[in-house]
């Protein structure tokens, strides 16, 4: 596949400011007819280049004029027209078949709907267009159906007219006034009920809400629309920015790539995040819920007023605006569970991508498949360095900035150096070094070394800092860090002020004066940057912070790295004491001081893929067995804790306030350790909790306990699961999930099981995600010796690969980290690698991926 680059961007050759599409809409076949009016860019006399993907023009006219066949031509998809004017009425005639696009791209059928996903490029798949981000339009829509098949037409924008028209059909025209790229197109047709509202702007102005969704849901709906209202107003008062239309439409799909869209006025959503009631939804649901929907709605300014001028600005819109969804979470409930939550998250999944194949700096240099570049480097990483931007701008120069930024490019299609530029202007600071992180992929590694001269009674704080080669990028310059750092005093357990100390540098010393006492480093506190630190903090001192820090994030970390040393030990085979954690442990679960959702956070031990992170070459089994071993112990050591904790965090009817789900999240941690100490009443005291609970949350925290172990409560309660949610998609997707997460011995053979599951399919992302995604992710079972997990994720890579490509390359990461596994493994990785490269017609998509994580 041909490889774009960033550097190839020329301005688009022919404007099109307004397009009128009229939409004969049918699950079989639907036609679509597109009137442009195009203007010529610049002096030039290129043709007009339409693109389109599997279309074939049944029409074709020029300012009313019918076109002879010689008079336009396909190239690779795209309708080309020669044309002499300056300005021209261009109108084409395609079909479709909605209910045969299985890719999801363009317009399909979901659950009797009918639904478009535009972005990145499947707008060409619906019509002849000019398909790229700074081709700005003025949009009007009709669309005509069945009515009883299709009762409600929505569209971008506001609507302007209805009519019933002969044979039971009907029409409806809708309006957008604010010129958008075709990617932020979307219509919906179908027999959906709405949860409606209103919202009363900062100006006064009354904004109709409606989300909406099969009639059986409307009464999942109201965490939505609560979450939509909360971001509405907090956009208003944080940023200054008002909604700009009458109307604003959600729908909720069952059968979506993403997690949802921002289509102006209409953003569509996979139901995941908009369904949410206690029965079935836990409290991370209700999170994603509030989550993407502060998000999708935050997109009408980043992203959709001022958008993206090509896709190497992708960042620019997404880390952004997960930038603003996270404040927005954060201030909806707890700054500092938040922040691990996020940081948690990034690690997982951005580290490990920065550190692979497939790494790639937040404004890329070129892709072969724009899909395959929403990753966690665009969105987190992206979001990590705005957070970096307003913490060394301050809260007031930051909105300095983003107002600029706002103002300056209004109706634009701008580019990461415009929100760096407005930064720089709007906040008064020079972020010349700082525009590196834009650039430069891979974590940058920072040593900490602190040294205490008790004669001069000063430390000096030497930082050194490493940036790893990445594909393409053998030698790179050093990054501007802003290290948010305090220094303890362990007689007191007080700092002496919390400092931003900024590493430019390849190494930099500060000097502290004022210390008779050698301190206790605190360092990248509320992880101020997207670093990797390492320090000669001893257990004693990670021990002490872990009790003592004033910053929650720093606390947190200090546990983690506490546990991470007594785990990368007993992994090389030492006898590494425990002592300091268990202490550790139970001094947390006892400071009456500390939030029930920061205590289950903090007292939760790293994950087998972060043990495995810290290897240089990651051994799956004896991470395993060590996390496994010291699992076990401080569930024995600390039982009557877990025990106490279990029984008095029991509540008596089901609230979706902060303290009762804190009080939730502390109760399935206690029960987790509870059951992994062995006792022999945990899997009945499990199966309790299963039967016993008003809620998702606790309902699935006990299943997944039960299902790491083999007793016979283990098959019960996945049966009853099973029998009461079979006919909810959303929740047997956790069935499924909970059964692909669990580390129990035999996990392959029971994914494989489950992948011939009547239940399953690979025409639901959702469904795939929750069988082969959990999987991959589950490194016990996807990296097991025999090399089966490979295989098995290589099998449904093949076979989702004919039907959705973009959600089948999605698979494949995993399989690219080869290079971090013993040579027996990375041996049997590459050859499923080689075998996916194999197949014939393989799809751009993952042909980039795997033939890149073979490198
Ligand atoms: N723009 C794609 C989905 C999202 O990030 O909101
Ligand atoms: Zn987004």
């Amino acid at each position: 596949p041909a490889v774009i680059r960033r550097a190839d961007y020329r301005a688009p050759d022919w404007l099109i400011p307004d397009i009128a599409l009229d939409f004969d809409l049918d699950p079989a076949l639907t036609r679509v007819e597109a009137t442009l009016s195009v203007t010529r860019n610049g002096d030039h006399d290129r043709p007009l280049r339409l693109d389109g993907d599997g279309l074939v023009p049944l029409a074709v006219k020029v300012d009313g004029r019918t076109l002879e066949e010689a008079e336009w031509h396909l190239e690779a998809g795209a309708l080309i027209i020669p044309l002499s004017g300056d300005s021209h009425r261009i109108e084409t005639l395609v079909e479709l078949a909605p209910q045969s696009n299985s890719k999801l791209m363009g317009l399909y059928a979901s659950g009797g709907l009918l639904c478009t996903q535009c972005e990145a490029e499947g707008f060409r798949r619906i019509t002849f267009f000019p398909d790229r981000p700074d081709v700005l339009s003025r949009y009007s829509v009709r669309m005509s159906a069945d009515k009883a098949r299709f009762p409600i037409l929505l569209a971008n924008g506001d609507p302007i007219e209805q009519a019933d028209l002969p044979d039971g059909r009907h029409s409806a025209l809708w309006n957008d006034p604010f010129p958008k790229p075709c990617y932020l197109f979307a219509l919906v047709a179908g027999d959906l009920a709405c949860n409606a509202d209103s919202f009363v702007t900062m100006s006064g102005r009354e904004v109709q809400l409606g989300i909406w969704v099969k009639e059986a849901d409307l009464p999942r709906t109201a965490h939505a629309m609560k979450a939509l209202k909360d971001s509405m107003a907090w956009d208003e008062r944080v940023y200054g920015r008002e909604y700009d239309l009458d109307v604003f439409n959600i729908v909720a799909v069952a059968d979506f790539n993403f997690g949802a869209m921002e289509n102006k006025g209409l953003n569509i959503f996979n139901s995941r995040y908009i369904l949410a009631d206690p029965e079935t939804a836990t409290d991370i649901d209700y999170d994603g819920v509030e989550g993407v929907v502060a998000h999708e709605y935050f997109h009408n300014w980043s992203g959709n007023r001022v958008t993206c001028r090509d896709w190497f600005q992708l960042s620019l819109k997404e880390g952004f605006t997960v930038f603003r969804d996270q404040n927005f979470s954060a201030d909806m409930g707890s700054h500092a569970v938040k922040r691990i939550e996020d940081v948690r998250i990034l690690r997982a999944a951005q580290f490990q991508e920065d550190s692979g194949p497939l790494a790639h700096p937040i404004r890329p240099e070129s892709y072969m498949e724009i899909s395959n570049f929403y990753t966690a480097t665009i969105y987190n990483k992206g979001a990590e360095v705005i957070r970096m931007m307003a913490l060394m701008l301050g809260a007031e120069r930051f909105r300095a900035g983003s107002d600029l930024y706002f103002d300056r490019h209004d109706g634009e299609a701008a580019t990461c150096e415009d929100f760096v530029a407005a930064m720089e202007e709007g906040g008064q600071i020079d972020l010349g070094q700082f525009r590196r992180w834009y650039e430069q992929a891979g974590t940058p590694h920072v040593r900490a070394l602190l040294s205490h001269d008790p004669v001069a009674q000063s430390v000096e704080l030497t930082l050194e800092q490493t940036v790893p080669a990445t594909p393409g990028q053998p030698d790179k310059q050093p990054m501007a860090i802003p290290l948010r750092t305090a220094l303890f005093d362990p007689a007191t357990g007080q700092h002496h002020g919390d400092e931003l100390l900024m590493l430019t540098e390849p190494k930099q010393s500060f000097t502290f004066t004022g210390f008779a006492a050698a301190p206790v480093l605190s360092i990248n506190r509320g992880f101020s940057a997207p670093v990797i630190v390492e320090t000669n903090r001893s257990q004693a001192d990670l021990a002490f912070l872990s009790a003592h820090d004033d910053d929650p994030f720093a606390r947190y970390e200090a546990m983690q790295q506490l546990m991470v040393n007594v785990l990368i030990g007993r992994i090389a085979g030492q006898d590494t004491d425990d002592g300091a954690v268990i202490d550790a442990i139970r001094n947390t679960l006892t400071d009456p001081a500390l939030d029930p959702a920061f205590v289950a956070e903090t007292i939760r031990l790293p994950s087998e893929a972060y043990l495995g992170d810290q290897m240089k070459i990651v051994d799956p089994d004896a991470i395993h067995a060590a996390r496994d071993a010291l699992q076990t112990k401080i569930g024995a050591e600390l039982m009557p804790l877990w025990r106490d904790i279990h029984a008095k965090t029991k509540a008596n009817a089901f609230s979706i306030s902060s303290a009762a789900k804190g009080a939730r999240k502390l109760r399935n941690a206690a029960l987790h350790y509870l059951v992994a100490s062995g006792a022999q009443d945990g899997p009945a005291i499990a199966f309790g909790q299963f039967s016993e609970a008003d809620n998702m949350t606790e309902r699935q925290a006990a299943l997944g306990t039960l299902a790491n172990g083999s007793s016979p409560e283990r098959e019960a309660a996945l049966d009853i699961f099973y029998n009461r949610y079979s006919a909810d998609a959303l929740t047997l997707d956790k069935w499924f999930q909970t059964q692909a997460f669990a580390l129990h011995p035999d996990a392959v053979e029971q994914v494989q099981a489950l992948g011939q599951h009547k239940d399953f399919t690979l025409a639901n992302p959702n469904r795939v995600r929750s069988l082969y995604g959990a999987f991959a992710g589950n490194q016990w079972a996807f990296h097991h010796g025999s090399g089966k997990g490979y295989a098995l994720v290589a099998d449904c890579i093949i076979a989702l690969d004919k039907l959705n490509p973009q959600t089948a390359a999605r698979l494949v990461p995993p399989l690219g980290r080869w290079k971090r596994f013993d040579e027996g493994r990375a041996a049997l990785m590459r050859a499923q690698l080689q075998r996916i490269l194999a197949q014939p017609g393989l799809s751009k998509d993952v042909t980039e991926q795997a033939s890149k994580s073979l490198e």
